[in-house]
């Protein structure tokens, strides 16, 4: 198999877990590239369900090695929690095949805190709707060079020193601008300390084992999480993720070159979906947006929350082949489509009077776009159970070859259930 990247071309949960754990049959290598465990991939094997938030989505295989990279921010607590849960399902978890890079950062409890402190501060319509798992806050010490990484951890001395260090600026700001409880440095300290001690042995050079894995005549798979328009530069900012979510840093985040990436799969939802804060040109407020969220299970996989749903956009998707090179599409959720007795597909915006084919850049100005439509007939059968493009009713396979057409890429791949097997080529 060649490697591998998988990413989001909308604005996250188009099935990337579900995916990744299908391809990573085939691969040596796993590893996630950026964000953390605000990310929620769904796995469904013969039923049973399994969501994980920082474990890359190709443990349930035994034998694989699952890789944490550089471009990750590591929340310990919930890494060792995760590997708990795992361990007590009989899922191997032992450092000889789960590694994360000494160069990750880490998320503190301080980090935490100030992610939910900020939300807070904002009202309205300013919201992100953060995750509140201390992504951006950590992020932002990692840019600003005081941040912890992976490595520190096995350095008790280094660790109070820079927990000393953080805590001088961090509790100022809760003391003086959050009204919130300044943090003791020793008792951040003796908290991590036996976590710390828990997650060393898992320690490892990633960009190392990558190169290995390749020189051994094996492949790697490269897992992102969020979605091309959640990216910190390419998304709708300032309502995106603080990482980059895009192809290209699969090479950075895992430390590889990105002659390395071969195949770059583009994974879209047969509609559009978003969590959190922000512009949604597509959003429906209607029934047709209550039956994709009821049928489609639209719930945030790491918090719960409600995601708004719409109908797929082309303008979105365009964008998101450009940023990123796709070599083919997966399409998922075309089931939850059946039923509707119409679908649209949004082809290009009206923005400030003109037809504009691309997302217009300037701040915010993805919630001033109207949507221009092209409505195509539905189909009323279930299609869950169809195992091979031919068996698609043919208005579904308009549909897919509409989405080949209008972004210029063609869909290797099909899905049409949860399950890991609810899935095949285009052909
Ligand atoms: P953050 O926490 O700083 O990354 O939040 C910033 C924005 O990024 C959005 N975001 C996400 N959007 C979709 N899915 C994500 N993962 C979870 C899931 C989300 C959940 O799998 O469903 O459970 O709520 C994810 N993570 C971050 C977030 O909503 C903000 O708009
Ligand atoms: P990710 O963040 O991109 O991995 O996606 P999530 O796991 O957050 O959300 C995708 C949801 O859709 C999960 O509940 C998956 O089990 C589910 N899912 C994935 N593919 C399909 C599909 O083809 N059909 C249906 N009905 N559900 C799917
Ligand atoms: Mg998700």
């Amino acid at each position: 198999m060649s490697n591998i990247v998988v990413f989001g071309s909308q604005w996250g949960d188009e099935g990337k877990g579900k995916i990744v754990d299908m391809l990573a049959r085939e691969a040596s290598a796993i590893v996630r590239f950026q964000g953390g465990n605000n990310a929620g991939h769904t796995l469904v094997v013969a039923g049973e369900k399994c969501i994980l938030h920082l474990i890359p989505s190709g443990i349930l295989h035994p034998g694989k090695v699952c890789l944490i990279g550089n471009g990750v921010v590591l929340d310990p607590e919930v890494f060792l929690r995760e590997t708990d849960t795992l361990a007590a399902k009989g899922v191997d978890v032992s450092p000889a095949r789960l590694k994360i890079s000494k160069k990750t950062h880490v998320i503190m409890p301080y980090h935490r805190a100030l992610d939910v402190a900020r939300e807070g501060l904002l009202s309205g319509g300013a919201k992100i709707g953060t995750t509140g798992r201390g992504i951006g806050p950590c992020y932002e010490d990692k840019m600003h060079r005081c941040g912890i990484r992976a490595a520190d951890l096995a350095d008790p001395e280094l660790l109070k020193v820079k927990i000393a260090s953080a805590l001088e600026e961090k509790n100022v700001l809760f003391k003086h601008l959050y009204g919130a409880e300044p943090m003791d440095p020793e008792a951040v300290f003796q908290e991590l300390a036996p976590v710390a001690e828990r997650v060393v042995p898992y320690l490892a050079d990633v960009s190392t084992d990558i190169q290995k894995a390749v020189a051994g005549g094996g492949s790697v798979l490269f897992e992102g999480a969020q979605g091309t328009h959640l990216d910190i530069d390419h998304g709708t900012y300032p309502f995106v993720t603080s990482s980059t979510t895009v192809s290209g840093n699969a090479a950075s985040g895992s430390g590889c070159s990105p002659r390395m990436l071969e195949r770059i799969i583009a994974i879209v939802k047969a509609y559009t979906t978003r969590v959190g804060g922000g512009p949604f040109p597509t959003e429906l407020f209607d029934a047709t947006g209550e039956y994709l969220q009821d049928k489609g299970g639209e719930f945030g996989a790491t918090t719960g929350r409600k995601r708004r749903c719409g109908w797929l956009d082309m303008v979105v998707l365009r964008e998101s082949a450009r940023l990123n090179g796709p070599t083919e599409l997966a399409v998922t959720k075309l089931d939850v489509l059946s039923g509707l007795p119409e679908l649209k597909i949004c082809v290009a915006y009206e923005y400030r009077g003109q037809r504009v084919d691309y997302p217009p850049q300037e701040q915010n100005a993805m919630a001033f776009v109207t949507p221009v439509y092209e409505t195509l007939p539905g189909w009323g059968e279930d299609i869950t159970t169809a195992t091979s493009f031919s068996a698609l009713p043919e208005n579904a396979r308009n549909y897919l070859k509409r989405m080949e057409e209008l972004s210029g890429v063609p869909i290797g791949l099909i899905s049409v259930g949860p399950d890991r097997e609810q899935t095949f080529a285009r052909g």
